[in-house]
């Protein structure tokens, strides 16, 4: 039990629904031990973020510095990176680390929150997708991406490839932005195998950390050896049972209910 790390590079939600928060809460129900790399703290409820603030450089780069020179981590993924200067650091850090890295490039919340400073999706694409094993771009993110209008499923297909040619070993693209695409991603790698993931929609309003929840339990199963195919298979799952386990604390979308 718990003889695996995973470890979580992102920011702090204080209402506990996503970010570092949501993914230790993964981790643990997945029994991996998580570490974490806190890259900024929002101060947010369910219904808006009312401050973002980064952490400083050097306490950034000194949590990487405690953690690499003692634990060996077996997989890690990024969340909220926030701005330039967060994405050079961090991929300054991890370039010559080589584990399973899943990258969220998380850019906006689905109610419309910027996470990211603008000026930054063309350091994304220069210095994280090449050292991705996985990343997982919502149906904006793809869009920002790729450049290509979304709209249809030939359009997730066709901006997938755009992805790859950026660097990424391999990329998810979520539908769940997509009227009819609820519940189903879609996969592309660099060896050319495509899969569509077509899971049960979960009609819930408690969302808020789905996306993170994902990316965590992607980084948790590949922690515990499983091959990354099959580890997006049973994250799919786990994310299908922790919405039906979702519940509701404030006035907004509500939490996911990980312990199961
Ligand atoms: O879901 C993306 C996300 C990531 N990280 C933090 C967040 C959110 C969304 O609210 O708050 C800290």
């Amino acid at each position: 039990m718990y003889s695996k790390i995973a470890l979580s590079i992102g920011g702090s939600d204080s209402g506990g629904g996503a970010g570092i928060q949501a993914d230790l809460r993964t981790f643990m129900a997945l029994k991996v031990h998580g570490c974490s790399v806190l890259t900024c703290i929002t101060a947010q409820n369910s219904f808006e973020v009312k401050h973002v603030e980064a952490v400083n450089k050097n306490a950034f780069i000194s949590q990487f510095d405690a953690l690499f020179s003692d634990f060996e981590i077996n997989a890690l993924k990024t969340g909220m990176l926030l701005n330039e200067r967060i994405i050079n650091d961090t991929a300054s850090k991890l370039k010559d680390y080589q584990i399973s890295k899943v990258i969220d490039p998380v850019m906006v919340t689905r109610t419309g929150s910027k996470l990211l400073e603008d000026s930054a999706i063309n350091a994304y694409k220069k210095l994280l997708l090449p050292i991705a094993e996985l990343v997982t771009p919502n149906i904006f993110e793809a869009n920002l991406l790729s450049n290509l209008e979304i709209n249809s499923k030939v359009d997730i297909e066709n901006a997938a490839k755009e992805i790859i040619q950026l660097g990424a070993k391999a990329v998810l693209i979520k539908g769940g932005g997509l009227k009819n695409m609820k519940g189903n991603d879609f996969y592309l790698d660099t060896q050319g195998r495509k899969y569509w993931f077509n899971n049960k929609f979960v009609n819930t309003q408690n969302t808020h950390g789905s996306g993170c929840t994902l990316s965590a339990a992607i980084c948790g199963y590949r922690a515990l050896g499983l091959d990354l195919i099959n580890s997006i298979k049973k994250a799919k799952l786990f994310i299908q049972q922790s919405l039906e386990n979702s519940y509701q604390i404030g006035s907004g979308p509500g939490p996911l209910g990980h312990y199961q």
